[in-house]
């Protein structure tokens, strides 16, 4: 699939800092260490249903790390998925009377227009579910051959006790995962499973339901986890940065995916770091696509709200944090930017240089954004004051604000 188009990334004078970031794995922060080129895995949408904050707000924060390495002079290699064949996606496709591929594209289609417009940063490799059937046939083939699998009624489950380590990306207990894997996809209570937990690699053919080809898997279609490991080894191989997503997805998704990597690869660890975005609500609820209290990136960019202003509202809150979309939010946002605006239209301001410095130690400290959108609001508010004379500190704001914020000014 294609990706969506790049907005250009402002080299800054000085020197970037390197990314201390919360890890889930470890429970606690880890100073990440990628080489010259860095690599990330950051799972993409299920494209039945429009961008909403919450999504945007998991984007953003993924966006940030590759601007925080992206100034320390590394390259970024960046891999998205998109989760185009799915039991929600398919649900959604029959209770709407849509064609499901048709409906998919839609929502894919949009969502490109959403980043671009927030000026997220595009994967190299924007990869679909369906386009990785060919890479994931074989994967769960292997699986099945190294005693890691097994069949059930022609469906094919992975078996977590295959990864000595399964347990180590989410660290729940089993009642808790059992629970968990209720919840997001997962089926614990079937019998004839050799554990609750175990997640499906391959499901056989359904009546009605569309199927592929898998050689002597026999057709069907891939369970979810698997997918992206399949698109993440394909693309990045094993011991990448940092796999990143909302924080629904630290179990079962990435503690399955790290699992089922870890059993074919016999290698440790799938990713190095496993990163976690908060959940954003609406009216007191975690927005989903499967509740409907939702607000889309693309609503308020019809009802003409600049995208700057919202990549500001996500940007206000700390990525860890599960917080609570409003318009009192967005009207905030809307506030500050109009401030930020006026404060770089002047020829010249107060000196940006130690501003630059401040926003840096900001997002390298765990990506603490709201820190430095305080330290603009400083700078803005000095500005605004008393002014100043150095005649190189508005542009040089609007370039660190555009590079390492993603906000054009
Ligand atoms: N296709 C899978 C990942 S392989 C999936 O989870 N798709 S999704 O469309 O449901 O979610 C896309 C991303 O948005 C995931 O990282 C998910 O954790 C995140 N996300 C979903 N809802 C919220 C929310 N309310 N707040 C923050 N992030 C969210
Ligand atoms: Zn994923």
């Amino acid at each position: 699939m294609h990706a969506w188009p790049a907005s250009e990334v402002p080299a800054l004078p000085g020197k970037g800092r390197d990314l201390q970031i919360h890890d889930t794995a470890t429970g606690g922060p880890v100073t990440l260490d990628p080489g010259p080129v860095a690599r990330i895995y950051v799972c993409g949408i299920t494209p039945y249903d429009a961008t909403h904050m919450g999504h945007a707000a998991t984007y953003n924060a993924f966006d940030l790390v590759q601007r925080v390495w992206l100034d320390t002079k590394r390259q970024v290699h960046y891999v998205q998925n998109v989760t185009d064949v799915d039991d929600p996606l398919l649900e959604r496709a029959i209770r709407d009377g849509h064609d499901w591929t048709e409906l998919a594209e839609r929502e894919t289609a949009l969502f490109r227009e959403d980043m671009t417009a927030l000026r997220m940063l595009p994967p190299q490799h924007y990869i679909g579910a369906v386009e990785a059937i060919p890479g994931i046939v074989p994967l769960v083939e292997r699986l099945r051959d190294a005693g890691a699998a097994y069949e059930l009624d022609g469906d094919v489950y992975f078996s977590v006790e295959a990864d000595p380590h399964f347990g180590g990306v989410s660290h729940y207990d089993t009642e808790v995962m059992k629970a968990l894997s209720a919840e997001r996809g997962g089926d614990p209570d079937r019998p004839g499973k050799k554990n609750p937990l175990d997640p499906m690699l391959w499901m056989a053919a359904r009546e009605g339901e569309p199927s592929w080809d898998g050689g002597s898997l026999g057709p069907g279609r891939p369970g979810w986890h698997i997918e992206c490991v399949a698109i993440a080894l394909d693309h990045l191989g094993m011991g990448f940065d940092v796999q990143g997503g909302g924080s629904d997805l630290a179990f079962p998704h990435h503690e399955m995916g790290a699992s089922h990597a870890q059993a074919l690869t016999g290698e440790y660890p799938f990713a190095r770091s496993y990163v976690h975005a908060g959940m954003v609500a609406l009216n007191g609820e975690k927005m989903s696509k499967s509740k409907g209290n939702l607000v889309f990136v693309s609503t308020l960019r019809r009802d003409g709200v600049d995208p700057a202003a919202i990549r500001l509202a996500l940007l206000s809150h700390h990525y860890r944090s599960d917080w609570e979309w409003t318009d009192a939010v967005l009207e905030e946002a809307r506030q500050r930017l109009g401030r930020w605006r006026a404060a770089v239209s002047r020829p010249d301001g107060p000196s940006a240089d130690a501003v630059v410095e401040e926003i840096r130690d900001a997002l390298a400290n765990d990506l603490d954004a709201p820190a430095a959108l305080a330290a603009v609001d400083r700078w803005a508010a000095l500005q605004h004051s008393d002014g100043g004379t150095d005649e190189g500190a508005p542009g040089l704001l609007s370039r660190a604000v555009d590079a390492l914020l993603g906000v054009a000014l």
